[in-house]
């Protein structure tokens, strides 16, 4: 009897502590919901350097967050090469969305996706000829840019293995090695491509196709199921209400 009394006991209390550890409770406590953010990721996440203020698709996702826990949302700025490690030093609670990586998921959690792109290698219009296939930037003597602690640094040592890797750190950009001549192509989302090459006429995206469907998601710490069920099914919800429809459209954004 008291050994069954005991064992309820240390049920109880194992549940009520693992409750207690999710980032769900710290949240509603503090009254804050602290986001990571690099505010560098047009139409994602961009930071306006004349107010230091953040907007874009996820901060108005993160923003509805809040509301719906009824907390206030705190933007605290990340980069690219420690994103990651914001998640698991603590210094925020979700990071706004990033590509699903085989990488990034050992250390931390990641919430239901809601966006999946391509990927498309860039490279200058003039040498269209040179480079009008995934295959011809794959050759000694060529140099592929990449935005350091990215998935597209990740993925150009997959595609690209031949070629000569060239990492920049941000707010240095690997498209722009590619205008000032540096580089001879980088890759990136085929949603940022279409506006890049609009914004730069310069610039060409390689004809032959897109590649590597990749999935977008928000961090969360690993292990935090309550967590990461409490967005995920959130996500659910607000795609099943056509929240998601509705900033896609917004934005101009068209998940594949
Ligand atoms: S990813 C985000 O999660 N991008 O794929 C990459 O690593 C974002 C393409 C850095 C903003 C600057 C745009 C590269």
């Amino acid at each position: 009897m008291i050994k069954k009394i005991l064992a309820i006991l240390a049920i109880t209390l194992f549940a009520a502590s693992a409750h207690a550890a999710s980032k769900l409770d710290a949240i509603k406590k503090n009254g804050e919901l602290r986001v990571g953010t690099t505010g560098d990721w047009d139409p994602m996440s961009m930071k306006d350097p004349a107010t230091n203020k953040y907007k874009g698709f996820d901060i108005d996702v993160m923003s509805e967050l809040a509301k719906d826990l009824g907390v206030k949302v705190k933007f605290v700025p990340a980069e690219w090469k420690t994103i990651v490690a914001g998640i698991t030093a603590d210094r925020y609670d979700i990071s706004t969305s990033v590509t699903k990586t085989p990488s990034r998921a050992k250390v931390a959690g990641f919430t239901a996706t809601y966006y999946k792109y391509a990927t498309v290698p860039i490279v200058l219009k003039k040498n269209l000829k040179k480079f009008s296939t995934w295959d011809s930037l794959n050759k000694n003597g060529v140099i592929i840019a990449t935005t350091l602690g990215t998935s597209q640094e990740e993925k150009a040592k997959e595609f690209f293995p031949k070629s000569k890797l060239q990492s920049v750190e941000a707010p240095a950009r690997d498209f722009q090695e590619v205008l000032a001549g540096r580089a001879d192509g980088n890759i990136t989302s085929s949603t940022e491509a279409n506006k890049l090459v609009i914004k730069y006429p310069q610039l060409a995206i390689v004809p032959d196709g897109g590649k590597n469907p990749a999935f977008l998601a928000m961090m969360v710490p690993k292990g935090d199921k309550v967590w990461n069920d409490y967005v995920s099914n959130w996500i659910q919800d607000k795609q099943s209400s056509g929240f998601f429809k509705k900033l896609l459209a917004k934005y101009n954004l068209k998940s594949l």
